[in-house]
């Protein structure tokens, strides 16, 4: 079951990590993320980290591979992460985010993660 799961992508491109600050709810705009949302049922998640990055950016990606681990969000949500590619597109921020910034991994601790985002984009780091 696909209930109550979250995808979000460690997307790369070009040696760099891409971090999304959130405009909505009001209690996470501000913090950024990895982009990504929920997965609807009977959906894969792969499958919804795709949708997710067309929605949300305008891009097409490609899941690269599944980041060990899960992380608790608020409503019994949790948190799954896949490492991801840029096909195509340059990423804008069409949804939920008002400012996008691709990362060089001097920089990925630059930003505010969001408190979840903290240790999956720790653990996407040692994978990717
Ligand atoms: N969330 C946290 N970190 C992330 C993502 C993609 C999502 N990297 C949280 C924010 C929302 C919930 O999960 O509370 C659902 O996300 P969305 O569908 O609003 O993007
Ligand atoms: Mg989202």
């Amino acid at each position: 079951m696909n209930e109550r799961i979250v995808v979000g992508a460690a997307l790369y491109d070009d040696g760099r990590l891409l971090a999304a600050r959130r405009s909505a709810p009001p209690e996470l705009a501000g913090g950024w993320e990895l982009p990504g949302g929920k997965v609807e049922p009977g959906e894969r998640c792969e499958d919804a980290l795709v949708r997710e990055l067309r929605e949300e950016l305008g891009v097409e990606a490609e899941v690269v591979e599944r980041v060990p681990g899960e992380w608790p969000l608020a409503k019994g949500y949790v948190l799954r992460v896949w490492t991801a590619r840029l096909r195509s597109g340059d990423p804008e921020p069409l949804q939920d985010h008002d400012e996008l910034r691709w990362l060089a991994p001097d920089q990925v601790w630059s930003v505010e993660w969001l408190a979840a985002d903290v240790p999956a984009v720790t653990a996407a780091l040692a994978v990717a």
